[in-house]
């Protein structure tokens, strides 16, 4: 496989759409198009226009469906090579036939993220950049979406480029003191820079849970005795009549689950039967169920009615919001730990929905998606700064070298050893 050469996929999901998209990209790219194309010559066309015109096969000419074709030229397009797009209908059978013909003019399929790769590779993107576009691609809810866009934007990698700069900075210091001891270079407060810059791993570090809510989504249980509310809640969340509300306890006999976006995280909402002592089996069976859900659960409501005597709590997970119902109606008891909320007047909505962001994304909220590799990365570079905090300066080097070598892998930069180098070089020209 060289790195070059024209390689071409559908983009588009696979099924109906009025329009699909194939790409084609690589050196050569507008010549293997211009043998699939009737119309304006794509080898002729400037960078960024769309033409219209056929797409046919190349071997017997047949027209395979009307399109439009758009011309990149590099640098200026996503992979950094020549590139182009068939804006085709969006059927499979005109999807697959358009692949067919490229691939019978001259262009390969391309392997798995094999365009963004490229794109990496000719410095169009850097590693955290790529993994924000899979991220994009990927995204569920509103949050994993504006956080990998804020990465895809370089804002990510310009922070971790600016922690990379100080243990860049804090190095050349170093090395600069052991090598020319007798210069009185001035030594540099190495534990506070370290201690700075620990600060905001740890507070990147501290963005893994939320990153992990925002691309795999959280289970929101409701659990509570009969008749609590916890359908009508459950309803009043979504903003729907999902789940059957009755006054005759014991309707919700089974669970039921419902997707619910709150602050942009994709929750699902388990509805339960409710929790009471009963003879009933099929109740009973729901009710074990329920207490399973619960302790699966990344958050539990746990409704109580408060316009009826207490109940008594059932053992409650340790990440559980207590919820006092009915707000509405004349109050049997209250409890400061219980959020008071009404799914007939929507009082209290509001501030249960503001503790469900703050339960699942604490105060802060995260910037932003951080992937598994991000994280461990991140760890990494902790663990090394931690280390080189305890160290002698003199000693330090080596754990800092660690460091900024984990912090670099996250835009990907393997060898930063003769960066360093260069850096001490730059640094140190008094007059040598
Ligand atoms: N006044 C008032 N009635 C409610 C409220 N929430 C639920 N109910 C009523 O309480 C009964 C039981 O509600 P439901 O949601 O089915 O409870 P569940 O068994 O916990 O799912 C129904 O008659 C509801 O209309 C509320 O906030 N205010
Ligand atoms: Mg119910």
């Amino acid at each position: 496989m060289t790195l070059k050469d024209p390689i071409c996929a559908i983009a588009t999901p696979l099924g109906k759409g009025a329009i699909g998209v194939v790409r084609l990209s690589g050196e050569g790219a507008l010549e293997v198009a211009s043998r699939v194309w009737r119309g304006k010559d794509p080898r002729k066309l400037k960078g960024g226009r769309f033409t219209l015109g056929e797409v046919v096969d190349p071997e017997t000419g047949e027209v395979l469906d009307q399109a439009l074709l758009l011309v990149f030229r590099a640098p200026r397009s996503y992979t950094g090579e020549d590139a182009c797009e068939f804006h085709t209908h969006g059927s499979m059978a005109v999807l697959r036939r358009v692949l067919e013909a490229l691939v019978k003019a001259g262009a390969r399929l391309a392997g798995p993220g094999e365009f963004t790769f490229r794109a990496y590779m000719n410095g169009k993107l850097d590693l955290a950049q790529a993994e924000a576009v899979l991220a994009l691609v990927e995204a569920e809810g509103d949050l994993a979406r504006r956080q990998a866009l804020r990465s895809l934007e370089g804002s990510f990698s310009r922070k971790i480029a600016a922690l990379e700069d100080r243990l860049l900075s804090l190095l050349a210091h170093i090395q600069a003191l052991l090598d020319y001891p007798e210069e009185g270079v001035e030594p540099l407060e190495a534990r506070r820079v370290i201690g700075e810059v620990l600060e905001e791993v740890e507070a990147l570090l501290a963005q893994a849970r939320s990153s992990r809510l925002a691309q795999r989504g959280a289970r929101l249980a409701l659990i509570g005795a009969p008749n609590a509310g916890k359908s009508s809640l459950l309803n009043a969340l979504l903003g729907y009549e999902r789940a059957l509300v009755s006054p005759i306890p014991g309707t919700t006999r089974d669970y039921l689950e419902a997707p619910l976006e709150l602050f942009g995280i994709p929750l699902v909402a388990v509805d339960t039967a409710g929790i009471r002592d009963t003879l009933d089996p099929l109740e009973r069976a729901g009710v074990e169920r329920a207490l399973r859900i619960a302790e699966e659960a990344d958050l539990v409501l746990y409704v109580a009615d408060r316009s009826a005597p207490r109940p008594s709590l059932p053992p409650l997970p340790p990440r559980t919001l207590k919820v006092a119902t009915k707000a509405d109606l004349p109050p049997l008891w209250e409890d400061a730990e219980f959020i008071p909320v009404s799914s007939v007047t929507g009082e209290g909505l509001g501030q249960l929905k503001e503790a469900i962001r703050e339960a699942f994304l604490g105060r802060g909220g995260g910037e932003y998606l951080l992937s598994e590799r991000q994280i461990e990365a991140l760890h990494q570079a902790r663990e090394r700064l931690l280390e080189a905090k305890n160290l002698p300066e003199d000693l330090m080097g080596l754990a800092l070298e660690e460091a900024l070598k984990a912090l670099a892998s996250l835009r990907g930069r393997k060898e930063v050893s003769e960066e360093v180098v260069a850096r001490v070089f730059q640094n140190f020209c008094v007059g040598k």
